[in-house]
Formats: structure tokens, sequence, C-alpha cells
């Protein structure tokens, strides 16, 4: 992987398709996936740069920060700018063997205090340990649901008093009305960004079977179960959403 090479553009879905098969982070969407991200999850630059923000008012010095499902590392990349405190150590993972090769490459590239450990793993059997942050920047929408539960207990349960979650997703909704409104708003600036009808009906239905998306108040719902008390959404864009889940210090619960 050569980060300094242009970013091709994302054409996976271009051309018309017999069968449209199961979306796959395979080699041909890592090799696009900058490109694919940027131009499918609205305020994808603001979050991503937004996770490096908070990272430095949470994470704790000498401890780890994980981030789950880190695909090119650009999360981590983030909080590798942004944090200031000392001894931090950044462990993403991706169960993509093409993500991860291409992560690697990216990490190498950028100097930093920070040292960014990159492993191929799946996030419901990884052990993990005692941290401060945890991103999970569009990664449990393509985690089977029944899995989803002990995922964010095991998250809070590693995490550190004062530690924080933060957890992006796309969201779907109840109210059909509503659910259509942002959908069609999401369709009209995927066109705005260049992806054609076809492209974006091709990629929906790669997608139907991969990516099941819960409710707001079922996310909402299941960090509670696991325990956080501090639950705020603090990006929305359409049925993008983003929140942050902190685990409160024994002195703030009293
Ligand atoms: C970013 N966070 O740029 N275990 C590990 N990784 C997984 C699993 C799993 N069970 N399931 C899916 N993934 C990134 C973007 S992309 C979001 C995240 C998107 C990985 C998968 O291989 C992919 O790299 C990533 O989660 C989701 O900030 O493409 O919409």
């Amino acid at each position: 992987m050569k980060p300094n090479q242009p970013i091709q553009r994302d054409s996976v879905y271009a051309q018309p398709l017999n069968k449209v098969s199961d979306f796959a982070f395979d080699a041909k969407v890592a090799a696009v996936f900058p490109d694919m991200i940027s131009r499918s999850i609205p305020g994808y630059a603001t979050i991503v740069d937004t996770i490096g923000r908070l990272a430095n008012r949470f994470v704790q010095p000498h401890t780890v920060v994980y981030d789950l499902g880190c695909s090119l590392g650009a999360a981590s990349l983030s909080i590798k700018q942004h944090c200031q405190a000392e001894g931090v150590e950044i462990l993403a993972v991706d169960n993509s063997p093409a993500m991860v090769e291409r992560c690697q490459g990216y990490v190498e590239a950028y100097r930093g205090n920070i040292p960014v450990h990159v492993s191929c793993a799946d996030i419901a059997e990884l052990t993990m340990q005692p941290c401060s942050m945890v991103v999970l920047n569009f990664t449990l929408q393509f985690v089977a649901p029944e899995l989803r539960q002990a995922i964010i207990d095991k998250i809070y349960a590693a995490l550190l008093p004062g530690g924080v979650l933060v957890l992006s997703e796309k969201v779907t909704h109840e109210d059909p009305v509503a659910d259509a409104l942002l959908i069609d708003l999401y369709h009209e600036f995927k066109r705005n960004n260049g992806y054609s009808d076809l492209e974006i009906s091709q990629k929906r239905a790669a997608l139907e079977n991969v990516m099941r998306l819960n409710t707001p108040e079922q996310h909402i719902a299941r960090l509670q179960q696991a325990g956080f008390s501090s639950v705020q959404e603090w990006f929305r864009c359409f049925n993008f959403t983003s929140w942050i889940a902190i685990k409160n210090t024994p002195e703030a619960t009293e």
C-alpha cells in the first residue's frame, strides 16, 4: 500500500450487474475505500476529525484506545493527530484482511508519538484490555444483531471509569414517513456526490443482507443496558448518527 498514491475513485457498482452479490470488504472495496466512504457517509470528515478531538478530552495517560472496525485507520490517525496524553497506544482491529493490509501501510506512513497496532480479528471474539476510549465508527451495523449487546457489554466492562465509547451508525426509523424522507435525502446526497441511480440501487441491494440497521432507540437502550449512564447524540445528518457514551467515575454516580 502506498498512501501517497492518488485515491482511486469508487466505481464498484457503476456497471450493470447480472446478479448483485452481498457486499464484502474485499480488495476491490479496500482499494477505493477513502473515496467510497467520504462520498457515502454525510459528515464523515467531521466525524473522524471530532473523534480525534474527543480523544484529546477523554483518553487517559498510559492507557489503550480501541478502533474497532478500523478499515484504513482514519479514526486511529485522527486520534494520533489530536491526542496529547502520554503513553497511549491504539489497537486498531478489523476482520477484513484487505483492509488490515492497507491500514498497516497508512499507519506506517504517519509519524507521531502514539503507536498504532493493527490486527485482523472479529470484534465479537476479541478479548479486550482495560482502555479509556473505544471507537465503533460505522462498524456495529455490520455485526449480526444478536451479537451486538454482548459487544457493547464487553466494551463497557473494559472501559476505565471516565472512559468513552464513540458509536456511529446508519439508523432506521419506526415512523415510515420520517424514514422515507431521510432515505430520500440521503440518496440525493449520494447523487450530488456523483453516484448514479444504478450505483445507488446496486449498492443498496448488495448491503441488504449485510448491513442490518437498528433504530436510535434500540442503540440507546443497548448502551443503557450495558451500564452507560451518560449517552449523548453529538452528530446527526439524515439517517447517520453518532453517540458518545461515557462510563461514569464512581464519584459521579454517588
Ligand atoms: C472509519 N471505522 O473509516 N470485526 C471486525 N471488523 C469488522 C467486523 C467484525 N465483526 N464487521 C465488520 N468489520 C471506519 C469505517 S467501515 C464502515 C468502518 C462502512 C469492519 C469491516 O471490515 C469494515 O472495514 C468496517 O468494519 C466497517 O472510521 O464501510 O460503512
